[in-house]
């Protein structure tokens, strides 16, 4: 595929892949790399790819992300040795004819090979409580496998990534210069954020103050970054590694409720489906503490639900940003599209604040 100035065929010959190219074509519904499902034809059977473009606007330092993903990818496969289906249980790097873990093609952009992890999928919104329960075992999993992860630690590729003030710091900013001439037309979200801006900073506070350990987070676990196999339900691959990195526990387990509690897409026009469904955070709660309970503190535990409703308020927020900043951070498909999510994630943020005691009720039943 010559997608612009895109050889993907180009691209396959840096990366010890056999067989001949078939075809490729763009895949997923991230919204930051590039991704493309790749085909060869190996000795008569045709095998797929997963080829991504990193986007360098965001990662500034491509090289330090994929060290840090090769660590957490080899360290997780040196748990499942005896495991039959490894294979897809992590992800695994298809190493560059040098045997880097990326390329760097001649328009500078730097890329990156996985096996494809067949007979599974990622959904862009929930299903079910039982696909909630999978998903969220699959990220405790993931966590836990992680804990032991040794020194020294990861690199922070994204700098204050979910630091809520900063990201309250980055909405003032846009805000401010209002470049767009959008502020005026979006005064309600803008009045919506500035109200909540006094719970941005509590879990980071704890954080400084050593009230909250900082571990190894996934930081993006989002319902379409685990895949769940098709026959089974079973959430067997946390994927989208780029934001792997020293972090909250609670960040990973907020980002749970904000895309599986709610039976609407992230970017979701009617309001009226906006829902933090409760039998679905339970079985979030359920399926994470499933492999997590025993390492998680007392604070933690306490501020599960806060987590949902924090980190909601910051997506929400950093979709109000970039929609005031002219789009320029996450992939848009339609006009208006970034300001739909924001409110989306807002009419989400209610929903939890009406639901919070019912939530942390719960929570406290299940310690
Ligand atoms: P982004 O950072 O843009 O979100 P992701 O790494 O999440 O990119 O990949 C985008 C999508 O591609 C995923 O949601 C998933 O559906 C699919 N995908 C990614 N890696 C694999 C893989 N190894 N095997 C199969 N599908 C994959
Ligand atoms: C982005 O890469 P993707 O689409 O899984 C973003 C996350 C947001 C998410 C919102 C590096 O995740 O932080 O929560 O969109 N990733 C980055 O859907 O900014
Ligand atoms: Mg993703």
């Amino acid at each position: 595929m010559k997608n612009g100035k895109t050889d993907i065929k180009a691209v396959g010959r840096a990366f010890q892949i056999y067989g001949n190219y078939v075809e490729a074509s763009e895949y997923g519904s991230g919204h930051i790399n590039d991704t493309y499902c790749v085909v060869y034809n190996q000795a008569g059977s045709n095998v797929r790819y997963i080829f991504q473009r990193i986007n360098k606007n965001i990662f500034k330092d491509p090289v330090a992300l994929m060290e840090n993903i090769k660590r957490v990818t080899s360290h997780i496969a040196g748990k499942m040795i005896d495991t039959p289906d490894m294979f897809r249980r992590v992800l695994n790097l298809v190493p560059a004819r040098d045997g880097a873990p990326c390329i760097l093609d001649d328009s500078g952009n730097f890329w990156r090979v996985y096996l494809f992890i067949e007979k599974a999928r990622t959904y862009d919104y929930v299903k079910s409580p039982a696909q909630a329960f999978e998903a969220a075992k699959a990220f405790g999993m993931f966590q836990r496998m992680l804990a032991d992860l040794p020194l020294p630690p990861l690199h922070e590729t994204i700098l204050d990534f979910h630091h809520t003030p900063a990201r309250f710091v980055a909405f003032e900013k846009v805000l401010e210069a209002d470049k767009c001439n959008r502020a005026l037309s979006v005064k309600s979200e803008i009045d919506f954020a500035l109200a909540r801006k006094s719970i941005s900073g509590l879990l980071v506070d704890m954080l400084a103050r050593g009230a909250l350990p900082l571990r190894v987070t996934h930081n993006d676990t989002k319902l379409n970054n685990v895949m769940l196999d098709d026959v089974t339900g079973e959430g067997i691959c946390v994927i989208d590694l780029d934001t792997v990195m020293p972090g909250l526990t609670l960040y990973d387990f907020g980002d749970m409720v904000r895309t599986m509690t709610c039976l609407a897409a992230e970017d979701e026009r009617d309001s009226s489906g906006v829902h933090m469904n409760l039998p679905f955070f339970e079985a979030i709660v359920k399926g994470y503490l499933l492999n997590m309970a025993d390492m998680l503190g007392t604070s933690e535990m306490e501020l599960l639900a806060f987590s949902g409703k924090l980190i909601t308020f910051e997506i929400g927020l950093r979709f109000l940003t970039d929609y005031l900043a002219g789009d320029v951070y996450f992939k848009v498909h339609r006009e208006g599209h970034n300001l739909d999510r924001c409110r989306r994630q807002f009419r989400l943020v209610e929903s939890i604040e009406e639901q919070e005691e019912k939530m942390m009720e719960f929570v406290r039943l299940s310690l």
